[in-house]
């Protein structure tokens, strides 16, 4: 019995994604690293400084920049980025998603949040969410980022929940890969090649519904 729902922020309740390609692109720009789709996709859900590796790791730079200056462009792309949170309003929250937790309250179900984003309270805040989660695991406090399952395991015991009476929602690979280690049930936003490791694939965020959730679980168990 399902009675717990954790949330990844960026991709599934905003489409914060968009931003923070903008914010490393210039980044990548800067470094001589090729901004292509697939290295656009591989920093989704991955923390600030490994995404920032990624982008040197792309550019054949890994070992060029000294600690401090790599502070530095991690500190420039989170400013951009922080720059563009500043634009978002309610109505840039996804399709589907007020209407989803409020069906998911109304159940009793608990909720909490699974962002690798240290501006996640920033943005819930500016969508005028703040309230609708009120627990919000801290990524500052965590040993590994995902797909290592440790975020989930927080914000499940954050509600008081083992992970297995949880389901996660993701956008990401990563994050995908990191709530079925956790043993809470995955549900993918997206492309089902892309989170081949979930239990269940939504194209969108529209398509989310509580029923539609329990629909195609029932259809699973054979
Ligand atoms: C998000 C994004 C990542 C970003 C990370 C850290 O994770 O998907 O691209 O690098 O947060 O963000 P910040 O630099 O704001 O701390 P999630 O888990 O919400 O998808
Ligand atoms: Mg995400």
């Amino acid at each position: 019995q399902l009675q717990g729902a954790l949330f990844d922020l960026d991709g599934v309740i905003t489409d914060t994604a968009r931003l923070h390609a903008k914010a490393w692109q210039a980044v990548a720009t800067q470094v001589g690293a090729d901004w292509t789709p697939a290295l656009a996709d591989s920093l989704k859900g991955i923390d600030r400084m490994s995404s920032l590796e990624l982008i040197l790791r792309a550019a054949g730079k890994q070992d060029a920049y000294s600690a401090t200056e790599k502070q530095a462009l991690a500190t420039a792309k989170n400013e951009r980025y922080l720059a563009l949170v500043d634009t978002l309003t309610p109505a840039d929250i996804l399709p589907g998603i007020e209407a989803f937790v409020g069906e998911l309250k109304n159940h009793g179900f608990r909720i909490a949040l699974a962002s690798a984003s240290k501006n996640a309270p920033k943005v819930l805040a500016r969508l005028g969410l703040a309230a609708d989660f009120p627990h919000i695991v801290d990524p500052a406090t965590l040993q590994h980022g995902k797909p290592d399952p440790e975020i989930f395991e927080r914000a499940a015991a954050s509600i008081q929940l083992p992970a297995t009476a949880c389901f996660g929602v993701e956008d990401a690979a990563a994050g995908v890969t990191a709530i079925r280690r956790s043993g809470a049930l995955a549900v993918g936003i997206g492309d089902p090649a892309v989170l081949r490791d979930a239990d269940l694939v939504f194209a969108n965020t529209g398509d989310l519904t509580l029923s539609a959730l329990q629909q195609r679980l029932a259809g699973d168990a054979h």
